[in-house]
């Protein structure tokens, strides 16, 4: 049975990041490899703040990359940590299919991929690394609530936006996901996020459905986020139920924490409906399945 393409991505930046996975879909490939050229656009064609080069350093200055990719069949990969790689994403896609293991990290992460024939690259933009050294001024870390968009949040900002999560359907009716980050700004050295995390940052399974997430990638750990948004997919909630359930189950255990920051999550079910739900307002989510169709979709969230 032909199943409707569809690809669907975090924050503004997901629209762009879509238009380039929607060219692999388009032409009848695979989930996989959409997102992957989904991803790779996010890492290198956008100067933003928050994925691959240019993204905000930790607080030593270092920029530090994390990113998973999964697929419906339960194959993934992911790095964590991995310094001078434009292209986490692949190195991800390398580490799922050239490796037995599942996740490298750091200086090993890095190895791998220069024995992959990925080229060191440094990625700190001078506008990223004026922004750390102002922040370095009065070195205060907390994690900012991304409840503006994207457009406001350019090299510089201190507002910690937004990681690239995005969600695919081919015409088989097969899922696949990437996740791709450069963190949390000015976090410690060796500090590892949610989106590397697989059932974190990421969780795709073609029996059900796929998830993704943005923002505080410490909750989203804690909770096994997107493995459990799929999980209730399972038990029959649609994209955007199983998100909120998520999202319940986060401020019940954390509710003062989580009244002051921000965590976004991104459905879609085997059938290629979409759903999403973040904690604040202000979470924006990219769909497209037509050529012409692109839509930029606000989410509904918890608090107002
Ligand atoms: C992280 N989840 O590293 C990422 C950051 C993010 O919006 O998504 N910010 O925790």
């Amino acid at each position: 049975e032909q199943q409707q393409a569809r690809v669907v991505s975090t924050w503004d930046f997901g629209v762009g990041a879509n238009q380039a996975a929607w060219k692999t879909l388009r032409a009848g490939g695979s989930a996989l490899d959409a997102v992957e050229q989904g991803a790779r656009w996010a890492e290198s064609d956008l100067c933003n703040a928050t994925v691959g080069r240019c993204g905000n350093p930790d607080r030593d200055g270092h920029v530090s990359l994390d990113a998973s990719i999964m697929d419906g069949d339960g194959r993934c990969g992911s790095v964590a940590a991995l310094e001078d790689i434009l292209h986490p994403i692949s190195v991800a896609r390398r580490v799922m299919e050239k490796t037995p293991h599942v996740m490298l990290v750091g200086a090993g992460a890095q190895q791998f991929a220069v024995e992959q024939g990925f080229r060191k690259k440094n990625l700190l933009s001078p506008t990223a690394k004026e922004a750390w050294q102002e922040w370095k001024k009065e070195s205060k870390y907390r994690p900012q609530m991304n409840v503006e968009r994207l457009s406001k949040a350019m090299p510089g900002d201190k507002t910690n936006h937004d990681t690239l999560g995005m969600l695919a359907i081919d015409s088989n009716g097969r899922l696949a996901g990437a996740c791709t980050t450069s963190g949390m700004a000015w976090k410690l050295r060796g500090r590892v996020g949610d989106s590397p995390i697989i059932g974190a940052g990421l969780y795709v399974d073609n029996e059900v459905g796929a998830a993704t997430a943005s923002g505080v990638g410490e909750e989203m750990i804690r909770n096994a986020a997107s493995f459990l948004v799929v999980e209730m997919m399972r038990q029959g909630k649609s994209p955007s139920e199983a998100c909120l359930a998520a999202l319940e189950r986060i401020v019940k255990k954390r509710e003062e924490a989580s009244k002051n920051l921000q965590v976004c999550l991104l459905a879609m079910n085997k059938h290629g409906e979409v759903g999403a739900y973040a904690l604040h307002h202000g979470f924006v989510y990219a769909v497209c399945d037509h050529d012409k169709d692109e839509r930029l979709l606000d989410s509904a969230s918890v608090y107002a």
